[in-house]
């Protein structure tokens, strides 16, 4: 079906293809978040009382740790567990990478036939308010379209690919032996976010050292539910199962317990974030072209205000107007 062919669609219809598992009318309505579209807005709204079903899972990780390799080989063990499995592969960090997306859709290329499998990648393409609400969103119509998992590649652990992260309810951290990159992550207060750490690459000499520093590392880390530390060699599948298992455990544990009220607690940090970004887009695009904020940055460069009370007026005059 072509965009054309949906024109005339009203969008009651839409919203009831899409719960019936209509892909092509998921993948446009998917665009239609991406764009920003009016339509969009009103699809979610009718969309919601659809969600709420689906378990998410979000996947970060430094760049070539083998988060694409390892989802690809969950996704067949989940297929087994006969769950119908959406995946998100988001880039916040670069421009629309067409090797990279294409890179991963070969690699994921195994389940393009599967109708049990729908895979989407979004890159940045600075877009208002960011990447992260439309991650939501997006995960919002893949739980209406029914898909049991939803797993959210992010590449990179900068902030905002942990904000995404942050929004599932099981977070994956993937880190490989011999990269600075997860040697640098086990410094930074990363490991308050991880539910399960994945050490991939197992098969890597230096796989048992970076084990012994994850552990190490959490030792120091004042948590409730400590991650679970899972070994994995992503291009053979070994390991899988229990990355599988321990998703498994974490999901019962808190559905058992906490998942309500986490949710609750994700969404709210969620919504305050995505305002917070709309607020400082919109005052650094009036800034632009704004007679009087050129007055207050002047005053500020002149050395005849400092920096913070700029910053204060600049704020309080972009927030009175509403
Ligand atoms: N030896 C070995 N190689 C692996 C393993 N897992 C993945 N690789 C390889 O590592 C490379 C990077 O894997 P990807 O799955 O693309 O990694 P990624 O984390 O998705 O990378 P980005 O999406 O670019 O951040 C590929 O060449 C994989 O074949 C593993 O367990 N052992
Ligand atoms: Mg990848």
């Amino acid at each position: 079906m072509t965009d054309r062919g949906l024109a005339g669609v009203g969008i009651d219809e839409l919203v009831e293809r899409i719960v019936g598992g209509d892909r092509l009318v998921l993948a446009r309505a998917l665009t239609m978040i991406e764009r920003g579209e009016q339509t969009a807005r009103a699809l979610l709204k009718l969309v919601l009382p659809h969600t709420g079903r689906a378990w998410t899972v979000g996947v970060t990780g430094p760049p070539g740790a083998g988060k694409s390799t390892l989802l690809e080989a969950l996704i067949t063990c989940l297929r087994r567990r006969e769950r119908q499995v959406g995946v998100l592969s988001v880039d916040p960090s670069s421009p629309i990478n067409q090797g990279a997306l294409l890179g991963d859709r070969l690699r994921m290329g195994r389940h393009y036939l599967d109708e049990g499998v729908f895979i989407r990648s979004m890159a940045s393409r600075g877009m208002v308010g960011g990447l992260a609400p439309m991650a939501l969103q997006s995960a919002l119509l893949l739980d209406a379209a029914g898909f049991n998992d939803i797993l959210i590649e992010t590449m990179g652990v900068g902030q905002s690919e942990i904000a995404i992260a942050r929004q599932a309810d099981a977070v994956v951290l993937v880190l490989m032996p011999g990269a600075g990159d997860s040697i640098q992550l086990l410094k930074c207060g990363v490991m308050e976010i991880p539910d399960v750490i994945v050490v991939n690459k197992a098969d890597h000499i230096l796989a048992k050292r970076l084990l012994a520093d994850v552990r190490s590392t959490l030792e120091s880390v004042q948590r409730d539910q400590v991650p679970a530390v899972v070994q994995t060699v992503a291009s053979t599948g070994d390991g899988i199962e229990q990355l599988a298992t321990a998703l498994a455990e974490h999901r019962d544990r808190l559905e058992h317990d906490g998942l309500e009220l986490r949710r609750a607690q994700r969404l709210r940090e969620a919504v305050v974030d995505a305002a917070a970004a709309l607020v400082a887009e919109h005052v650094k695009a009036s800034a632009a072209g704004d007679p009087e904020v050129h007055e207050l940055l002047a005053a500020a460069t002149d050395r005849r205000l400092d920096p913070g009370a700029a910053a204060a007026r600049i704020a309080a005059r972009e927030l009175g107007r509403k």
